[in-house]
C-alpha cells in the first residue's frame, strides 16, 4: 500500500468534503484484494489548471509546406475539439533547415545547401487565420542556430504585426544546448555564449514577448540562468522533456515512478520561473525522443501516459505542455527518414496527407481527457493504493468538482471498484471513460466514440452515477481512465 499526497498542504486532513475512494480487485483474479482511499481536501484549493494548459508542438517545416491551414482538411476541427490551447512551432527543422524569406523577396537561387524549407509572411498569415478559427495562441521560432540579423529582424517584425496578441512568444532557436553536436557552434559553447546569442535575437524581437531557452533537457542550469538574467525581456521560460529515448517501453512509460521522476526533473526549472515571475511551459514534450518508439508512442499506453503526465505537470504548477508531433503519414518516415510515431495527429494515407485530413492517435485522446477537467484550481488529495493508480481533483471555475483517475495496469488485470464518499449536497455525478483494447495496440475511445473524419469527437452520453448512502460507486476497468464530474459541488 502506498500513500501519495499531492498538492499544496496535501497532508492537511481538514476538509469540508471528504471523498473516499475504495478500490478492490475482483475476486475472479489471483490478484490480492486491495483498497485505495482518496481524500480530497476541498478547503484548500491550490494551483491553477489553466484553460490553455494543453498545447501541441510542430516543426517549423509544417509552416513552410503549407500545413495548419484552416481552409483545408480537418486540422482546425481537431484543434477545436481539444478546446483552446497553445501551438508551438519550432523543433529541429527551425535552425537546421528553414530559411525565412521576407515579403517581396525571392528565395536565393540556388538555395543554400542546408535549406529544405522556406517560410514567408504568407505562411504566418495562414497560421494567423488558423489561430483565429481555432481560438488557439502560438509560439514560433526564429532561426538562431544559423542567425542572420536582417532575416531575424524581418521575421520578428512580420510575426508581431501579423499575429498580434496571438503570438505569446517568439522563440530564439531550438535546443541550443545541442548546437555543438549539430555543428552550429564550436566546442565549448556554454551558457554565457548562448546568452549573448539569445540577447541578439531578443533585441531583434524587441519588447518582452520572447521565450527560451528551449533546452533539449531539463537538467542543465541554462533555464534557471536565463530566467534570472533576462526575465525583463521574457514572457515565458521553456524547456523540453521526453519521457525516454529509443529504449522506451510501455512498462517504463506507465511505471508509477515515471511521472514523479518527470516532475522531479523539471522542478528546478519551475522554481526558477516562479522565482523570477515567469510563466513556464514544457513546450516540447512526448513519450520518447528520436521520433518516438513503435509499439509504445503510438499505442493506447501513450493515451494513459499523456493524461497522467499533463495533469501531474499542471498540478505541480507548470503553466502548460506542448506535445510534439508532425502532420505526415502515420507510422511512416517523414521526408528525412525520421519517424514521428508519437504524434497526436497524422494522416492515415498519402492521399489524406495531401488533403490535410488527419486522424487522432491515442495520445490525442489522453489530452482530450485532460481538457475535460476544465479550468480551475487543483484540490490537494491523499491517495492510498497498492495498484498503479493516480488521481487528480480540480475545483472548476464553473464551481463543479472534477476527479480524474488513471488506472495504468494492463487491461487484462482486475477492475477497480471506486467508492467515493461525498458530502450531502452531491446527488450524483457524470463519468467519461477513456478505454483501449490493450496497452500495446492503437484502438482508443472515449465513452465508446472515436474522432471522426471531420475532426469531431461525440462521446456517447456520459454515464450517470447516483450517490447512495453518501457514496458514489464506480467500477474502473484496469488500463482505463475516468473523469468524474460531481453534480453541483
Ligand atoms: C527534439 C527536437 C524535435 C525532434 C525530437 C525527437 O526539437 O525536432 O523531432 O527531438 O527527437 O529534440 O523526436
Amino acid at each position: 500500500m502506498r500513500t501519495i499526497s499531492t498538492g499544496w498542504r496535501a497532508a492537511v486532513g481538514a476538509a469540508t468534503v471528504v471523498a473516499t475512494l475504495t478500490a478492490t480487485t475482483g475476486a475472479a483474479t489471483a490478484a490480492p484484494a486491495s483498497t485505495a482511499t482518496l481524500t480530497i481536501d476541498t478547503a484548500h484549493p491550490a494551483g491553477r489548471l489553466a484553460s490553455d494548459f494543453v498545447g501541441l508542438s510542430f516543426e517549423m517545416r509544417e509552416l513552410g509546406i503549407g500545413n495548419l491551414d484552416a481552409a483545408k482538411g480537418n486540422a482546425a476541427a481537431l484543434f477545436k475539439t481539444l478546446g483552446r490551447g497553445n501551438v508551438r512551432i519550432s523543433g529541429n527543422t527551425l535552425d537546421r533547415d528553414t530559411l525565412w524569406v521576407p515579403r517581396g523577396q525571392q528565395p536565393p537561387n540556388p538555395l543554400p545547401g542546408w535549406v529544405n524549407d522556406v517560410v514567408t509572411p504568407t505562411d504566418v498569415e495562414r497560421l494567423d487565420r488558423f489561430l483565429s478559427v481555432t481560438g488557439w495562441t502560438t509560439m514560433v521560432g526564429i532561426n538562431l542556430g544559423r542567425w542572420d540579423a536582417a532575416l531575424g529582424e524581418d521575421q520578428a517584425r512580420s510575426m508581431a504585426s501579423i499575429l498580434g496578441r496571438k503570438l505569446v512568444a517568439a522563440q530564439c532557436g531550438n535546443e541550443p544546448d545541442q548546437w555543438v553536436g549539430k555543428g552550429f557552434r564550436p566546442a565549448g559553447y556554454a551558457y554565457a555564449d548562448y546568452r549573448e546569442d539569445w540577447e541578439t535575437c531578443a533585441a531583434a524581437v524587441g519588447g518582452t514577448r520572447v521565450a527560451g531557452p528551449d533546452t533539449a533537457g531539463t537538467s542543465s542550469t541554462w533555464a534557471a540562468s536565463l530566467a534570472a538574467d533576462e526575465k525583463d525581456r521574457m514572457s515565458m521560460l521553456t524547456v523540453h522533456q521526453y519521457s525516454s529515448g529509443p529504449d522506451a517501453t510501455i512498462a517504463k512509460l506507465l511505471s508509477p515512478t515515471t511521472v514523479t521522476d518527470q516532475l522531479r526533473s523539471v522542478s528546478k526549472n519551475l522554481e526558477a520561473a516562479r522565482a523570477n515571475g515567469l510563466a513556464f511551459r514544457v513546450d516540447e514534450a512526448n513519450s520518447a525522443y528520436g521520433g518516438g518508439v513503435d509499439g509504445v508512442s503510438n499505442t493506447y499506453a501513450s493515451a494513459l501516459w499523456g493524461l497522467d503526465y499533463s495533469l501531474s505537470m499542471a498540478q505541480a504548477g507548470v503553466d502548460g505542455i506542448n506535445v510534439h508531433g508532425g502532420l505526415g503519414v502515420c507510422n511512416e518516415p517523414i521526408w528525412n527518414g525520421k519517424f514521428q510515431r508519437y504524434t497526436p495527429i497524422c494522416a492515415a494515407t498519402a492521399a489524406d496527407e495531401q488533403a490535410k485530413v488527419y486522424k487522432a492517435m491515442p495520445i490525442y485522446y489522453g489530452l482530450w481527457m485532460a481538457r475535460q477537467m476544465g479550468s480551475g484550481r487543483f484540490l490537494p488529495l491523499t491517495l492510498s493504493t497498492d495498484r498503479n493508480v493516480t488521481a487528480y481533483a480540480v475545483k472548476g471555475d464553473d464551481g463543479r468538482t472534477r476527479v480524474a483517475v488513471v488506472q495504468k495496469d494492463e487491461t487484462t488485470a482486475a477492475p477497480v471498484h471506486l467508492d467515493i464518499a461525498v458530502d450531502g449536497r452531491a446527488r450524483g455525478a457524470e463519468v467519461l471513460r477513456l478505454t483501449g483494447d490493450s496497452l500495446g495496440t492503437e484502438a482508443t475511445a472515449v465513452q465508446g466514440a472515436t474522432v471522426d473524419r471531420r475532426g469531431h469527437l461525440k462521446p456517447k452520453r456520459a454515464e450517470r452515477l447516483r450517490v447512495r448512502d453518501g457514496k458514489l460507486g464506480v467500477d474502473v476497468a484496469a488500463g482505463s481512465a475516468v473523469v468524474i464530474t460531481l453534480d453541483g459541488c
